[in-house]
């Protein structure tokens, strides 16, 4: 059966592949399964129909005959679990890739969220220019600590798994502050991610789908 995800009608980044469904993408583009895009706008995502497979509202969600999905860790995980590839067999090795996905979306993602918060939304607040400072300090000492865990190991457990799936694509949202650079091997990890022909096939379907243009080059 073919799964349909949601995704922005456009992304406000505008086909920066930032949005979450390129995460869900991704990971079904490692998987080999062929999916269905639906388009939502801002307003229809808040009606009674999007809000009962969504119940906050948001992008993206995944649907598989009866099965109804949200959040993009679990969307992740399910395709994970139903495809080689993604999760290793051996139980011990499946519980660190699953912790690994945890602490992206549990412990790197929000001060990465709270740092383009700050940036985006905050910007005109009276205080915005003496908090970003410490928002950003935030996210530089999660990622110091990160950095110092990856050290120069290509993955963060063993082959690539749905931990760097889900890592890198948070990492990424780091990329328009500048800090990622700030930390060489994780620049290269996420490099590495980028690199992945299933990678640049989510983001070229994704890049088409919000500016209805072929990726140039
Ligand atoms: N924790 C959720 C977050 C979902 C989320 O924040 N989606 C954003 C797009 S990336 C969204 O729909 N924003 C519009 C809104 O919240 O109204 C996940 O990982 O799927």
């Amino acid at each position: 059966m073919i799964p349909t995800i949601t995704a922005f009608e456009r992304s406000p980044d505008g086909g920066k592949g930032l949005a979450r469904d390129t995460r869900v993408r991704w990971a079904l583009e490692e998987a080999g399964q062929p999916y269905r895009v639906r388009p939502v706008s801002f307003a229809a995502m808040k009606e009674p129909a999007h809000m009962a497979l969504h119940p906050f509202g948001q992008i993206p969600t995944y649907e598989e005959g009866d099965l109804v999905l949200f959040e993009s860790g679990a969307i992740i995980f399910h395709i994970a679990s139903r495809h080689a590839g993604l999760l290793p067999e051996e139980p011990n090795a499946r519980a660190r890739v699953i912790t690994w996905m945890f602490a992206a979306l549990n412990t790197v993602e929000p001060p990465i969220l709270d740092l383009s918060t700050a940036r985006i939304m905050e910007a005109d607040k009276p205080w915005a220019e003496e908090r970003l400072p410490l928002v950003a300090d935030r996210v530089r000492h999660r990622l110091s600590q990160l950095s110092a865990r990856l050290g120069d190991a290509e993955w963060l457990d063993g082959a690539f798994s749905a931990a760097d799936l889900t890592m890198v694509s948070v990492l990424l949202r780091t990329r328009p502050s500048g800090i990622l650079n700030e930390f060489p091997n994780l620049a290269a990890y996420v490099a590495r991610g980028e690199a992945r022909p299933a990678y640049q096939r989510a983001f070229a379907a994704q890049w088409a789908f919000n500016t209805g243009q072929p990726q140039a080059g």
